[in-house]
């Protein structure tokens, strides 16, 4: 009699608890992906820079995995962001460039995005920073309405965004597709060809800026709070920001996020302006670092990823969150303003051992700090294997058991166990995107042969284009000085055919 009923109760138990055991099985970490703008590789002190001191990124990298060769796709921003949400590399698809404040949205709304992926998986999703995806339908869009499709149609429950860059216009705020404060008697207008409205320009009114432009960028047009940007806008006057506050204020919605998510597990892109122009700080790091505005934007950004632990470890969310901090492109030091970033470099080296920078098709262009930090499951230490941003699709979908559409993603490859640090085993090969494309192969560099100008004297960075193949041993020549094409005519034919494939087939890895 006993032994029968506990048989029927196991029956029915037993169904309920392997199930139970499966839930509590599934891991459901919180996830927050910090995205520095243009931080180089050689800007933060764990990965070697001695001019200025980031503890709360060390912190972050002496509890977690740092990644000593994690990319980017791309050496600018657009293109990097497009592969992060899509899983494709974003050259696969055209105008996927440095997109204009009013472009039209890039990201396909009817394909797997990263944040829809956390979505199907039930998480709560937002995005805090900036975007540079495209908003709307059409470049002539109604700003003073909702605009959209936008971040939230491609996946994210709440946005909290600025459109473009910050030296872009409209410089404003946006809230789940409405520009914030805006006032109806006061309509925003952006033009990107002409003059619009009657606010001053910085190329006609240069005594009322703050910080000067340097000449021929752009960053001439419509002053907003001191700085001309690119391109004209009108109206909207209430609605815009204050640099000196932009940090805060994202830091201040993402922290109402997490606070308001503690009980269902979460997605957080928080998508940071530092240190990408115009660099102007708060004032508690104006002049706190020995590098000027851009040095204390770097010191504001390491704040910034500080106060995001610290909310973490107090809330008591940081041993079930996997908190992964990186960059989209490399570091430039003049990209449009008369910041000090070049007279006060001090023997900085922003892409620390690497050739090239932003812009650039050599490792300084898309060679990026990315580190992995997630208590529960990931043990300390630095990882050599080679991954990109545009794994993190498939990684994730791994994570959350989720299988992928077929077609969608088709970039991405899945590199759970190498993120989780139980792998050393990282991506075979990878093409990398500057001015020219460049392919990354069992630790050899090819770059494509380009007519375009080996150095810009702009920005004073070395581009990667040479009219020749370049081929480089990165395992030996980290710095990219030796070209070994010569040497080795197979290998360039080889990895030339290889890029080629790659390029041609939309549909290959
Ligand atoms: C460039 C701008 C640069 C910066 C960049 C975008 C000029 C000469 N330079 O076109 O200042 O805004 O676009 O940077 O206009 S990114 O990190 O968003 O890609
Ligand atoms: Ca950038």
């Amino acid at each position: 009699m006993l032994r029968k009923s506990s048989g029927n109760v196991l029956v029915v138990l037993l169904p309920l608890l392997l199930w139970g055991a499966g839930a509590a099985a599934r891991p459901r970490p919180n996830v927050i992906y910090i995205y520095a703008d243009d931080l180089g590789y050689g800007d933060v002190s764990c990965y070697g820079a001695t001019q200025i001191r980031t503890p709360a990124l060390d912190r972050l990298a002496s509890q977690g995995l740092r990644f000593t060769d994690a990319h980017a796709t791309s050496a600018t921003c657009t293109p990097s962001r497009y592969a992060l949400m899509t899983g494709a590399y974003p050259w696969r698809q055209s105008g996927t460039g440095i997109l204009p404040g009013d472009a039209a949205l890039i990201v396909p709304t009817d394909k797997t995005t990263l944040p829809k992926l956390f979505q199907r998986a039930g998480y709560a999703t937002a995005i805090v920073g900036k975007w540079h995806l495209g908003l709307g339908t059409a470049v002539n869009k109604k700003w003073n309405q909702a605009v959209s499709p936008g971040p939230n149609e491609v996946g994210f429950d709440y946005s909290f965004i600025f459109p473009a860059t910050a030296d872009r216009v409209p410089t404003v705020f946006m809230e789940n597709g409405r520009v914030l404060a805006l006032e109806p008697a006061d309509p925003i207008a952006v033009d990107y060809q002409r003059k619009v409205g009657n606010d001053p320009t910085g190329r006609e009114n240069p005594e009322l800026l703050k910080m000067q432009a340097s000449p021929r960028h752009g960053h001439d047009n419509t002053i907003v709070n001191g700085i001309g940007r690119i391109g004209y806008m009108q109206g909207g006057h209430k609605a815009r920001w204050v640099d000196e506050e932009i940090s805060t204020t994202f830091l201040a919605k993402a922290k109402d996020f997490i606070a308001s998510h503690q009980r269902q597990p979460f997605f957080l892109y928080f998508s940071l302006t530092e240190p990408h122009v115009p660099r102007m700080p708060a004032t508690m790091f104006k002049g706190q670092s020995a590098l000027g505005y851009r040095g204390d934007a770097i010191l504001q950004l390491d704040w910034t990823v500080g106060q995001i632990m610290q909310q973490l470890e107090e809330a008591g969310l940081a041993d079930n969150t996997i908190l992964i901090f990186s960059s989209d492109n490399g570091p430039v030091l003049d990209d449009g303003y008369q910041d000090e970033a070049v007279t006060r470099q001090n023997g900085h080296l922003p892409a620390g051992p690497l050739r090239g920078g932003k812009y650039s098709a050599f490792e300084g262009g898309t060679r990026v700090p990315f580190m992995l930090r997630w208590p529960r499951q990931v043990k300390p230490g630095v990882s050599e294997a080679l991954v990109c941003q545009l794994d993190l699709l498939a990684s994730f979908a791994a994570l959350l058991r989720l299988p992928l559409p077929p077609g969608d993603a088709p970039d991405s490859q899945n590199m759970l166990p190498v993120l989780l640090g139980k792998s050393t085993k990282g991506r075979r090969q990878l093409v990398e995107q500057g001015a020219t494309l460049a392919l990354v192969q069992d630790g050899w560099k090819y770059i494509k042969p380009s007519q375009l100008a080996a150095y810009n004297p702009l920005t004073g960075i070395e581009t990667g284009n040479a009219p020749e193949p370049q081929l480089y041993h990165l395992r030996e020549d980290i710095g990219e000085r030796n070209n070994l094409a010569t040497q080795h005519p197979d290998r360039v034919q080889q990895m030339a055919a290889e890029l080629q494939r790659i390029t041609k087939n939309k549909e290959q890895k």
